[in-house]
């Protein structure tokens, strides 16, 4: 079998080629949405890192502009690479990025630097070439720092007193403890290190850092720099330790310029994570066009080094962008919807409403079938009574989850569930990846709910990572549904839960299940009936990405 082709997404990003990992300085500019990633012009695994660059009217058909929007070298600075940064509006419009060198002063010592790049033009809406500043690096570690801890600077904002500011990942030398370094600029070219705005013990080394407003009320997204009593602020780190981004809604102080999450068991990098699958090194930026602000997230793959060099010759895939506000009805999580352009992918609709998911049952869908796939479900709360002791958002409850999905999985048979989807399922289920609910039945006789991604029957192969993925999901006592979208694309299963409110991205390598063997069931593994409010479900279109020609 020819294994590169099956495990290729239809409608996620990727590159033709090679080694990908983080988005990077992502904008809507003249028309054209921009994404940059970190890629390796040379392989299917890290290293050689420079910027590639793609760009797409609908944030959902992408042409590859090209691999060299920035490279490394041959100043000293960056020398070794072009690693993760961001895109920042200057007052006159035109976008900068700051991004970190990798380099080497010397045989033994390695560093980072941040750095900045123009566009060569900036009318071209394309952005197709650009220059790095005679001024970089424009920040070096100071003598306290670790300069092998110092990345990522983030899209800079500005403060009433005019000075952009922007925040650079961090460890301090305790090896131990995660910061993040402010630096003010008034020219955007001469930076000067003022004081780290939040840091936590514990968390080690954080990477590519996003700070950014979120309005109280409504979807609409914000410029970074607006700050007022009508937003909150979040910060989000991505936990070099252990690949997970985590995120905090809180408040940005403007006079003394700190950061504090809202409440101390959902802190920066101990509490919510975007995703509790894998999703990592994510960014978000303004979309100016439809004012939304938008987040990109980096899938790594789940299978080994060596079928990215032997079979499939690439690594890597972006999940779809997904839009992100602040929970009207929690104020601490976040929603992540993707973006309705992918909506337009649609197609084959599917619906069946007001029916029954008996106890034990494994129940095909006339109609849904293969591996690009939305599912769209709402399966109606039970009547039990609901635990007051909802998932307090802490790291504790959150592996406490993890281990609940892992023995529970989708061949356990309890009470109210494990109930939900089978994907990417052969038709003997010697192959399925299951998403389910389980509802977690207490001894007072109350409920908590889990939402699970098992991956240990995805597979026939045995050098892929079958862990199962999960999480508590919060519902709230006003919702009437347990509600999930499962997104699949071929190697990877995107859901979302409580309308977006609990996310878990899994990438997954069926032997058998691949294509059109590739079916779909309902399950209800529990010994109680489950009703299914709704059903949708459509085929997902594939999109063409091409090279863009000049
Ligand atoms: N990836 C980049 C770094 C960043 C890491 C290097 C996160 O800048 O810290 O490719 O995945």
């Amino acid at each position: 079998m020819n294994q590169s082709l099956p495990y290729r997404t239809a409608f996620h990003f990727q590159p033709t080629k090679n080694w990908m990992n983080d988005p990077n300085g992502m904008m809507y500019y003249k028309g054209w949405y921009h994404l940059f990633y970190q890629y390796n012009p040379y392989g299917a695994l890290w290293g050689n890192i420079v910027w590639g660059h793609a760009v797409s009217k609908d944030l959902v058909h992408w042409k590859y502009v090209d691999d060299d929007a920035i490279v490394g070298g041959p100043k000293w600075y960056d020398l070794l690479g072009a690693w993760s940064g961001s895109t920042t509006f200057l007052e006159d419009g035109t976008p900068a990025l700051l991004y970190t060198g990798w380099s080497n002063v010397s045989s033994v010592v390695q560093i980072q630097t941040q750095n900045l790049a123009l566009p060569v033009d900036k009318e071209d809406p394309l952005l197709r070439k650009w220059y790095k500043s005679e001024a970089n690096p424009v920040m070096v570690a100071e003598p306290w720092m670790d300069a092998t801890k110092y990345r990522d600077p983030t899209e800079a904002w500005k403060g009433k007193d005019g000075l952009w500011r922007t925040l650079i990942g961090a460890r301090l030398t305790d090896n131990v403890t995660g910061t993040s370094h402010l630096y003010k600029s008034k020219d955007f070219v001469n930076w000067t290190y003022s004081h780290d705005i939040h840091m936590i013990n514990g968390t080690g080394m954080w990477e590519c850092p996003d700070f950014f407003p979120v309005a109280l009320k409504g979807k609409s997204g914000l410029d970074v720099s607006v700050s007022n009593g009508m937003v909150k602020h979040v910060m989000k780190v991505s936990l070099d330790n252990n690949k997970h981004d985590y995120y905090s809604v809180g408040t940005y102080n403007e006079q003394t310029d700190e950061f504090k999450g809202d409440s101390p068991s959902i802190e920066v990098g101990i509490g919510l994570r975007y995703d509790y699958g894998k999703f990592y090194a994510s960014k978000t930026f303004f979309d100016k066009k439809t004012n939304r602000r938008i987040l990109w997230g980096w899938c790594n793959e789940s299978d080994s080094d060596n079928d990215a060099l032997t079979s499939k010759g690439w690594s890597g895939i972006q999940a779809l962008p997904r839009q992100i506000w602040l929970d009207p009805a929690t104020q601490v999580d976040l929603i992540q919807v993707p973006v309705e352009e992918v909506d337009g992918l649609h197609r084959d609709k599917v619906s069946r409403n007001g029916f029954t998911l008996t106890a034990g049952a494994v129940m095909p869908m006339p109609g849904v079938h293969g591996p690009q796939l939305d599912i769209q479900i709402k399966f109606l709360k039970p009547k039990l009574e609901q635990s007051n002791a909802l998932f307090e958002g802490s790291d504790v409850a959150a592996l406490e989850a993890q281990l609940t999905c892992s023995r529970t999985g989708a061949a356990h048979r309890g009470y109210l569930g494990p109930f939900g989807v089978l994907v990417l399922a052969d038709e003997q289920l010697q192959e399925q990846t299951a998403v389910f609910f389980y509802l977690q039945v207490l001894k007072d006789g109350t409920w908590k709910g889990l939402i699970c991604s098992d991956q240990s029957r995805s597979s026939m192969q045995d050098d892929v990572d079958k862990t199962v993925y999960g999480t508590y999901v919060r519902v709230l006592e006003s919702e009437k549904y347990l509600s999930m979208r499962t997104i699949v694309d071929h190697s990877v299963v995107e859901t979302f839960a409580q309308g977006g409110r609990t996310v878990v991205t899994s990438r997954v390598y069926p032997t058998v299940a691949v294509d059109q063997a590739a079916h779909f069931f309902l399950f209800n593994n529990g010994s109680q009936d489950v009703q299914v409010h709704s059903f949708n479900a459509w085929r997902m279109e594939s999109v063409h990405m091409e090279q863009l020609q000049f």
